[in-house]
Parts: structure tokens; C-alpha cells; sequence
């Protein structure tokens, strides 16, 4: 990117909240604003991107603002945007100037909503070299962010799964809003809740991170926040002016950061407040989803026999029996590890789902094909040895693993 170069694809000139007139009125105005802004801050602080890359990448004074853009795809995190994003934010973490980074999406349906799996799915059984370096280069940006020496503030506004849990959860600030639907869906195509999932999900309250992790159980808006993944609720409406009062800070501190956050917060009353979606189901997600074993669990389903239980059971019953025997050691295992030590387990794991057979027929039936009609091997938890299960958190040759 040359020095020279001024941007003026600006975040204010292509709002995604809906206007008003008056404010359609004053946009070629404000527009115009920008556009001087923009060329009177082209300096080395100043990056440009073009509408058309899959990912923005911008720098206000002394904050930068990473722009995940492929909104048909859903913010689906591939390769290339993961490769942009990797080294601008280690430019910004070594620049003494630099005080916050935000992470966000374009359009108004998702944040990110996970990885471009097709595209691994389909390197992996070429024996591509794709496969092996997506989930690699994945895990050392999701490192990235949850050692991130400034704030980093990701706007989690729609769909938020998988590896755009990944890109979030780990950073300093998640600001939910009501459009945020939150999942780590992955035992539904035969993978696993990576990306620091059994890092972060082993910190959730009780067993509810298990509870998340086996189901794929979908939250929604303020329930992101009450589940402990997301530090702050935002209404959708007052992101904009949320992104712009943190653009306009001076030098912040840290602290600064959060007061805005936190005044948002508050204002955010046009939203109601209402009881945890799991509030009532707490007691028996505890209850129940303890153990070591899924047998444990099912077993535990079948025998209460309620109608939650029952259907808990059915929701199991559809899962990658192999998917749910690693996320549950995973997630037991996880809450003793740090952040890295789970990634390069996490690492591990990833490249035996590429080498057996569940992560290609998972997504065959759910993502390329559509039936939602996967036909796992083994079909049942009790026919998935200990010893596969072993071999999947076995390590691999010195020279593959992930090391942080
Ligand atoms: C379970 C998952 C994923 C999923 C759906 C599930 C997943 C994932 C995607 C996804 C969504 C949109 C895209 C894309 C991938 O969907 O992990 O490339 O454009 O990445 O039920 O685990």
C-alpha cells in the first residue's frame, strides 16, 4: 500500500442502518467531510482498501477498523482475509500510536457466520495443502486477538458463528446487539467448537458451555451477553453512533474505551430486558450434561424423560456421535489449559477431522448438498472406540504442529 494513498471508502457514506430523510438530506454533506478527512489524514496512519476486497481494512487517526465484506457468503472467513487481516494487526499492535481495533461485518444480516468450509472440505480430500493451513493460520489470528495488547472491540451485529466466534470472543470487548444470533453449531457437520472453543466454552457458567457445544443451541441478542460471550449489548440502531464516538476519542485510554461502551450500554433501553433464554433449564443443563461420558449424558437425557430432556436427546441423536465424543473431552480437558495450549490441541483435532470421514459427510449434508440427512460413521456414541478418540488428540508429526 503506497504512503499516498487516501481513501475515501468511508464506513460513513455507506451507513447500515436505515436513514432518515433528513439525514439522507445532509449525507452528501457529511460525505464530503469524510473525503477531506481522509485526504488531510493520508499519512502513514492511513490505509486503503477497495469496495470490492473481502476485507476493509482502515486507519482513523490512531484506530484501525478491519471490515469483514463478503456479506452473501455471510462474512464466511477464508484463507485471504485471514492472511490481510494477520499481519495488519500485528502492525497495529507494534505501533505505539495505535489505542483500539475494531472488527466488524458488512451487511445487515451477519458478523461472520464461520469459516469457508466448502472450500477446506474440499482441499481435504485432495490432500490440499489448504486444509492444513486454513485452521492454521485460523487459530494463530484467534491467538492473536486474545493477547492483543490494545482494546480491541469486535461488533458481533447478526449472525456470529464458529470463526466469527473465533474473531470475536477472544478480544478484549464483544458488543452483542439484538440482531446477534450466536452458535458454535459445528457436532452438526461432523467438526468440532474450535477456534478457542474449548477454551472459552469451559469458562461459561456450569455445564452451559457443554450444553452449547453438544446442541449447537443458538442465543440470541441480550442472551450473548447473559451467557457471558459478549461484554456488552448495543441496540442495532445506535452501532453507528457507537463506532463513531469511539473514532472521535482523543488518544484514549483503555478505560475511555469502556465508559463509551458502557454509556451505549445503558442507552440501549429501546431493547427489553427479559429473563435468560435458559434461565428455567439451567438447573437440568447442570444436572444433566455432567459427565465424562456422552453415553453419560444421553443416558442422563433419556432417564429424566422430560419434555426439555427428551428433546435434548433427539437434538444429540442428529450430531456426529465422533464430534460430540472429542468437543465433550475437549471442553473437559479445557478449562485446565490456557488459550494456547487449547489451539494447538484444537490443531491437532482439526487435522484429524480432514483425515476421517464425518467433517466431509457433515458438510455434504448441511452446507453443500443440503438434507440435512448425514449418514455418520460410527452411527452411534457406543461405536466410537476410545482408542479413535485417542488418535484424534494424539499429536502429530513435531514438524505439523501448531506452536504458539
Ligand atoms: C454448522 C456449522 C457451520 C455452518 C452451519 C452449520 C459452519 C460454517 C457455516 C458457513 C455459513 C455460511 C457460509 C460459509 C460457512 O455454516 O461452521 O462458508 O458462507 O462455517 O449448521 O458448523
Amino acid at each position: 500500500m503506497s504512503r499516498s494513498e487516501s481513501h475515501v471508502c468511508s464506513k460513513y457514506g455507506r451507513s447500515l442502518v436505515k436513514q432518515t430523510n433528513k439525514e439522507m438530506l445532509f449525507r452528501p454533506l457529511r460525505r464530503l467531510g469524510v473525503v477531506f478527512k481522509h485526504v488531510r489524514m493520508a499519512s502513514p496512519y492511513t490505509t486503503s482498501s477497495s469496495v470490492d476486497d473481502e476485507v476493509l481494512i482502515q486507519q482513523i487517526d490512531t484506530k484501525g477498523i478491519i471490515t469483514l465484506n463478503r456479506p452473501k457468503a455471510l462474512n464466511a472467513l477464508n484463507l485471504n482475509m485471514i492472511q490481510k487481516i494477520m499481519p495488519q494487526m500485528t502492525t497495529w499492535e507494534n505501533d505505539p500510536h495505535m489505542t483500539m481495533v475494531i472488527m466488524k461485518g458488512t451487511g445487515d444480516k451477519a458478523f461472520c457466520a464461520g469459516g469457508d468450509i466448502v472450500a477446506v472440505t474440499e482441499s481435504g480430500k485432495l490432500g490440499g495443502q489448504l486444509a492444513k493451513d486454513f485452521f492454521k493460520e485460523e487459530y494463530i489470528l484467534n491467538n492473536k486477538i486474545g493477547t492483543y495488547e490494545i482494546p480491541y472491540i469486535a461488533f458481533i451485529d447478526g449472525i456470529t458463528m464458529g470463526g466469527g466466534v473465533g474473531l470475536s470472543v477472544h478480544g478484549t470487548y464483544r458488543v452483542a446487539t439484538e440482531r446477534t444470533l450466536f452458535a458454535m453449531p459445528e457436532t452438526a457437520i461432523g467438526l468440532f467448537p474450535d477456534v478457542g472453543g474449548g477454551y472459552f466454552l469451559s469458562r461459561l457458567g456450569g455445564r452451559l458451555g457443554i450444553y452449547l457445544a453438544l446442541t449447537g443451541f443458538r442465543l440470541k441478542g441480550r442472551d450473548v451477553q447473559k451467557a457471558g460471550v459478549a461484554t456488552h449489548f448495543v441496540q442495532s440502531d445506535k452501532m453507528h453512533a457507537l463506532e463513531e464516538s469511539l473514532l472521535k476519542l482523543h488518544d484514549p485510554e483503555p478505560l475511555d474505551v469502556a465508559h463509551v461502551l458502557d454509556k451505549f450500554q445503558h442507552e440501549s433501553t429501546g431493547i427489553p430486558d427479559t429473563d435468560f433464554i435458559l434461565r428455567d433449564h439451567m438447573e437440568e443443563i447442570n444436572r444433566l450434561f455432567e459427565g465424562e461420558t456422552v453415553e453419560e449424558i444421553m443416558q442422563n437425557l433419556e432417564k429424566d424423560g422430560s419434555p426439555w430432556a427428551s428433546k435434548q436427546l433427539e437434538i444429540l441423536k442428529k450430531m456426529s456421535p465422533v464430534s460430540m465424543k472429542i468437543t465433550l473431552r475437549l471442553l473437559n480437558e479445557g478449562s485446565a489449559r490456557t488459550l494456547q495450549e487449547d489451539l494447538e490441541v484444537e490443531y491437532r483435532l482439526s487435522q484429524r477431522c480432514i483425515e476421517d470421514k464425518d467433517f466431509y459427510e457433515g458438510v455434504r449434508a448441511v452446507l453443500i448438498d443440503k438434507d440435512q440427512s448425514p449418514k455418520w460413521d460410527p452411527t452411534t456414541v457406543e461405536g466410537v472406540t476410545k482408542e479413535h478418540v485417542d488418535w484424534y488428540f494424539s499429536p502429530l508429526p513435531p514438524e505439523r504442529e501448531l506452536q504458539l
